[in-house]
This record gives structure tokens, sequence and C-alpha cells, in this order.
């Protein structure tokens, strides 16, 4: 029996504020959800995991908690088998209220992903050491992240307006890129695309380039354009776009894309798991991967990934959804581990009330769109629990349980319609 063995997990569903970014889906509703993983030990630690907050996600965590209890933070190479066998092998589709949008893949990995967290986060705390260390030593002392532009209204229906207005062209896109390059140093630019007419988000990447000549872009339609489209607006950007990210659904149209228009593709769609990869490779679908913790099964498995990428000459850059510290803290430490990790990182950090978090980010400042990878142990971080409680609260206040970004839509604009392709 480990000194530090599993007594206790707690998870605590968790809401807090979120523009009105629109994406191929639809549009986020005011609140965004979590859910903050907390395991206990009995020699009194506590490890912290992030993960998403849908109501089906909630349960399957309430079931893997179960089976965790008794193991020892060591134990992380098992814990996906741990947990599949808790929770049957539960895979894609049910948790996620996101029509269509595989955004986070909701495998078996998503579960797995907050306990490996805090497995790896009390190991640091028990060793002395930061989880970077933990997982094999740092290869950077600062992380890059990316600036993720979203088209947006300038308010939620009925509510106020928020700092950065509203983003409804190329004038709108460039200016919101000004500020938050300005507030946050980013040297390299995503847009999500797949909201108004491609030739539309093409010209926003026309007005960026023209705005920002040095700077690396990215655009990402989440898989809302056909093959067709997405080789038409491929061909206008060119060598314009640093990589293409999702322009359209599933391996072979991406394939189709790459090999017609030579440009890097890059996924967070269509490779969600590791049953997705033989075909890509074979296909020679994708050439960067966006790891991310949460949905492949934490830090332990994102390193093999991107080992894996290595072999194969596949570039890795990061996922994000919407997120609190945890996440983001997660994000540096796994940044800070993967040897080779070719690209700036997404983040959605900026779109996020500063104020609303459950763990103190001062030790995660954004300086020239990088992050400056801490020292302390394990992750760093401390549960700031009247934090905690307040985001709770906001989550119990609200009626939102699953993410819906397409019915939000729809309450609001009762024609749309979600549909793949859309253009
Ligand atoms: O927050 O609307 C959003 C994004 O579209 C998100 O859901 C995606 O998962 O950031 C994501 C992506 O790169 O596809
Ligand atoms: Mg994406």
């Amino acid at each position: 029996m480990s000194r530090h063995e599993i007594n206790h997990v707690l998870i605590t569903p968790v809401a807090f504020t979120d523009p009105p970014l629109l994406n191929a889906v639809g549009v986020h509703e005011p609140l965004a959800l979590r859910a903050i993983v907390e395991v206990h030990t009995v020699s009194g630690l506590t490890g912290l995991g992030e993960t998403y907050g849908d109501a089906g996600h909630l349960e399957l965590l309430k079931k893997a908690a179960e089976a965790v209890r008794g193991a020892s933070p060591f134990d992380v190479g098992r814990l996906w088998s741990v947990i599949s066998g808790a929770i049957g092998g539960a895979s894609r589709g049910s948790q996620s209220g996101l029509t269509g949008l595989a955004t986070s893949g909701k495998t078996i990995g998503s579960v797995v992903a907050p306990f490996d967290s805090a497995f790896y986060d009390l190991q640091g705390q028990i060793l002395g050491e930061p989880v970077w260390s933990v997982l094999g030593g740092k290869h950077r002392d600062r992380v890059d992240f990316s600036a993720y532009l979203f088209y947006k209204w300038a308010t939620h229906p009925g509510g106020d307006e928020d700092r950065w207005g509203q983003a409804l062209d190329p004038d709108g896109i460039v200016r919101q890129a000004q500020k938050m390059l300005r507030e946050y140093g980013f040297k390299s630019l995503k847009l999500k695309g797949g909201v108004f007419a491609p030739d539309e988000e093409a010209e926003a990447i026309e007005a960026l380039r023209a705005a920002f000549p040095s700077l690396p872009l990215r655009v990402d339609p989440n898989g809302a354009w056909s093959v067709e489209t997405s080789v038409r607006v491929g061909k206008r950007l060119g060598q314009t776009l640093e990589y293409y990210e999702d322009p359209t659904m599933g391996i072979k149209g991406m394939s189709e894309v790459a090999r017609r228009t030579g440009i890097p593709m890059a996924t967070n769609m269509c490779v969600v798991e590791t049953g997705h990869i033989p075909e890509a490779i074979r296909l020679k679908a994708v050439q960067v991967i966006l790891i991310d913790q949460h949905y492949w099964g934490g830090f332990l498995p994102s390193l093999n990934l991107a080992a894996l990428c290595k072999t194969f000459g596949i570039g890795v850059s990061m996922h994000s959804n919407s997120h609190l510290g945890i996440s983001l803290a997660g994000m540096v430490h796994l940044g800070a581990a993967t040897e080779n990790l070719t690209y700036a990182l997404d983040t959605h950090w900026p779109w996020k009330d500063e104020s609303e978090d459950v763990v103190s980010t001062a030790d995660l400042q954004f300086i020239e769109g990088a992050i400056r990878v801490p020292d302390k142990p394990g992750l760093g971080l401390e549960l700031d629990r009247d934090a905690l409680g307040r985001l709770h609260d906001k989550y119990l206040a609200s009626n939102i349980r699953t993410r819906n970004d397409t019915g939000y839509m729809k309450s609001i604009e009762p024609e749309y319609e979600y549909v793949a392709p859309r253009w």
C-alpha cells in the first residue's frame, strides 16, 4: 500500500462567463462549463485536474473516481485500463452537446485525462518537482501561445458589451487581433472560421496578412467546408497559411486537400484517438496534429502521441477549448516537456474574465505571447475553495448542463440550422 494512497476524489462542476464567440456549429453560450477534479491522498495531498463539465461526462467521471480509489499517484500507466474497465469502454458521442463538431473527441481519453493530471500533480508534490520534471524534463523555458481570433457579436442578447466588442468582418477581426497582440504579445494568429462565406473569411485572413506581414497565420473552419471549397480557398490563400486546420471533415477529405493544395494540414477533429492514426498517415492527410491532454488521456498519452508524430515527421501543435487555470498550467507543463512542439499553442484564455478562476494564475502570465515555465512542485497551483464555491454556485444557478452552441444559436436565430459541410 502506498503512503500516498488515493482515498477520496471530489468532482465539482463549475460555470464561468463566456463571450458570444461564433463558430461552425453556432455560438458560445453566456456560460462555459468545466469540471474540477480533486484527487486526495491519505497523506493529505490534493492533486488537481480540469475537464469538460457536460452532464454525461460528469457521470463517467464519477465512475472513474470510484475506480481510482486505493491507487498510488504513481500508477498513471494503468489509469487507462482501470478507468475504461470502470466506465465500460464508453466512447465518443453521447457526452457531447456539440452537434457534429468533434471538438474534443470525447473518447475515453477525456475521462482519464483529469485523473492523469491530478496524479502527476501529486507525484510532483511528493517529489518536490514540477510536473514537467516528472514528465522527463523541459525542452524550453517559455511556452509560446497563439492568438485565437473569433468572429463575435458585441453582446449576448440582453447582455452588456464585453471588452472585445463586435467582430463580424475583416476590419473587426484586425481590430480584435491588434488588441489581443497589444495585451498578450502573441506572435502568431489563428482565426476560427466556418462562420461566414469562405471568401469573406479568406478576406479576413488577407486583411490580417496585410496588417501583420510577418506573423504566422492559421484558419480553422472546423470542417464546415467541402473538399472543393477547401481546395479553392486553400489555393487563394496559398503560402499565407502556416497551416490549414480542419477546413473539411474526415481523413479522406483532408488528404485530398493536402494533395491538391500542398498546404500543411492540421487537425484536432479527424485524428482524435490512436485508432485514427494509421489511416491518417497512410493517406498523408495531416502534417500537424494538435495534441490536447484533455482528450488524449492526459500528459503521458499526449507525450506518446508527440513521439509518434516525431517518428512520422508530423508537426505538433496544441488544441484548446474554453478553459480555466488548471488547464492552462497543464498546457504549459506539457508544452515544456514536449520535445517536438513545433508550433505556438492554441488558447481560449483571453476570452475568459480574469477574475473568474479556481486557482491563482499569478505565475502563469503571458509575456510576449509566452508563459514562463513554472518551477513550483506539481502543477504549482493551490485550489481557492471560495472561488470554486462561487463558480459552482454559478453552475447551480444556471440551466446549462451540456454545451450546446447550436441550440443557443437557434434560440436567437430560429432559422439557423447546423449543416456540414455548409459551403
Ligand atoms: O471554442 O468554438 C470554439 C472552438 O471551435 C472549439 O470548440 C474548438 O474545439 O478550438 C477548437 C478547435 O480548434 O477546433
Ligand atoms: Mg481546431
